[in-house]
């Protein structure tokens, strides 16, 4: 057994003031420094979208955020400008711990969305981190970070799916919470066999 801390999208967009403020977002911070001192194995992970990325509400004529709406992939939440690569709210919280192993951007084709660390948005395309963790033998995965309903939730559920041992530490997360969506994710990490602790 072989344990890695994967950290999701602790990123300026995500916490209070930035473009798609998580509420309470940046409390996960001091949290996930500590926890990441028991871990050998510390991974990033970076939403990293393009200007204009089709996961943008101001790309489409009479669209506001948080419409849902349908891709060529499936269905799709429009969300407020974010994390543009290279731009302030892109960058990770100033003081979350920088000393991880991999940072692993995701997000970065502008005609699809990518919540889950593993799959984009059409939960085909690999982002490539399933080859990263079995080549370097790590079985068990603790996930933590922004968004519990969105990020977290997708990248456990596939985590699970491929045969990881997937836990959620929730005290180290913090949900947009989208018209019940926080209950669907948790429902959803329950059914794939995710442990919520
Ligand atoms: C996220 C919405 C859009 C997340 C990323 O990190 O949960 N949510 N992009
Ligand atoms: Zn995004």
């Amino acid at each position: 057994m072989s344990d890695a801390l994967l950290v999701i999208d602790v990123q300026n967009d995500f916490c209070p003031g930035g473009a798609l403020a998580v509420p309470g977002g940046d409390e996960v911070v001091p949290i996930i420094n500590q926890m990441m001192e028991r871990f050998g194995t510390v991974l990033l992970t970076q939403d990293w979208h393009p200007a204009g990325h089709s996961s943008f509400a101001s790309t489409r004529a009479g669209a506001a955020p948080y419409d849902l709406v349908e891709m060529p992939y499936g269905p799709q939440v429009l969300w407020p400008d974010h994390c543009v690569q290279g731009s302030p709210g892109a960058a990770f919280h100033a003081e979350l711990r920088s000393d991880a192993d991999l940072i692993l951007r995701k997000g970065f084709r502008p005609a699809i969305d990518s919540y889950s660390a593993f799959f984009e948005n059409d939960r085909a395309t690999p982002t490539g981190l399933d080859g990263y963790l079995r080549t370097r033998g790590i079985t068990d995965l603790t996930l933590v970070g922004l968004a519990t309903d969105f990020c977290v939730h997708y990248s456990a559920v596939d985590a699970a799916r491929l045969g990881y041992a997937v836990s959620v530490r929730m005290e180290a997360c913090r949900a947009i919470d989208l018209d019940g969506s926080l209950a669907t994710a948790t429902a959803a990490m329950i059914n794939a066999g995710v442990r919520l602790f």
